[in-house]
């Protein structure tokens, strides 16, 4: 190596180590406890609910969840059951479940107050699985509704049986984007939503984790949601490439970063067209905090 080359790699570690400093000061996420790592000691017996969020039926912090089945739903999902799904980010997520609890339910709700802001982007990700099928096409939702009703005004996420195949479930985490417009900045709740279709019968799951809110942000290329554009998205993209996210084992390998959008254009393999994001937003954001895979 030489010296002026061992200079710049000096010199870039420093300013890598100094914005990753900056950007544990700096998290600013207006969500409380957005990815669902605390959870409250006073909750049920039999599961943990999240802390900071107003709750209704089944909301369970969980570090693992591989589906929970009957003799007529035996597993059908495209998930390992021997090691079900892993935190998207941190160490627990949330699991919400039409049922789970007597009286038996029809649905389940966390929600919070939120502020969006003109140009804002909430970013996470979800995962939806069912014992259901589709005549009884349960959902699962992350909306803006007005203040203490059900009033939607933004619909983030929708997800039912008829999106997974009756009794399925997705093939892993699925990683969202919204941006919101000048038109829908405002106060809401944040409402997490899951709901029986017609009948009370067979579960469904709806797991959700890593929630940001990143201010002003490039609108793609920020892989690891901590709001800006830079090295750390090139590493993880760097670490994927040419690798195909279509490959169950890959996409659910935690030594890939397909769930956190990697494969970009959805065309399964990480390459030039993914890279393009970055490129195009390189150096634009400004850092909120590293969301740790
Ligand atoms: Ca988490
Ligand atoms: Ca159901
Ligand atoms: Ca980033
Ligand atoms: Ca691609």
């Amino acid at each position: 190596m030489n010296y002026r080359f061992a200079y710049l790699c000096g010199v870039c570690f420093c300013l890598c180590c100094f914005c990753a400093s900056m950007s544990a000061l700096a998290d600013s996420n207006d969500i409380n406890n957005p990815g669902f790592e605390i959870f409250d000691i006073n909750s049920p017996p039999d599961f943990n609910a999240p802390a900071g969020w107003k709750r209704t039926n089944y909301t369970a912090v969980m570090s693992s969840f591989a589906g929970r089945f009957s003799n007529l739903r035996p597993p059908n999902w495209p998930l390992d059951q021997d090691i079900g799904l892993l935190p998207y980010e941190g160490e627990r997520f949330v699991v919400l479940s039409t049922g789970d609890l007597l009286p038996e339910p029809n649905h389940a709700e966390l929600r919070q107050s939120i502020t969006i802001k003109p140009g804002d982007r909430l970013t996470g990700a979800y995962f939806f699985g069912t014992n259901d099928w589709t005549p009884y096409d349960d959902w699962g939702a992350i909306q803006l509704v007005q203040p203490d009703t059900n009033i939607i005004e933004v619909n983030i996420i929708r997800v039912c049986v008829a999106d997974v195949e009756s009794f399925r479930s997705m093939r892993g985490w699925q990683r969202f984007d919204y941006i919101f417009d000048a038109n829908q900045a405002g106060e809401y709740d944040l409402r997490i939503f899951i709901s029986d279709k017609q009948d009370y019968i067979y579960n469904s799951y709806f797991a959700v984790d890593g929630l940001v809110i990143c201010p002003n942000s490039p609108i793609s290329g920020d892989i690891n949601a901590d709001c800006a554009v830079d090295f750390f998205d090139f590493a993880m993209l760097a670490n994927d490439w040419l690798c195909d996210c279509n490959d169950l084992s890959v996409f659910n390998d935690p030594n890939h970063n397909c769930m956190y959008g990697t494969d970009s254009d959805n065309n399964g393999i990480v390459d030039f067209n993914d890279l393009q994001d970055i490129i195009e937003y390189w150096l634009s954001g400004t850092m909120q905090g590293i969301v740790e895979p």
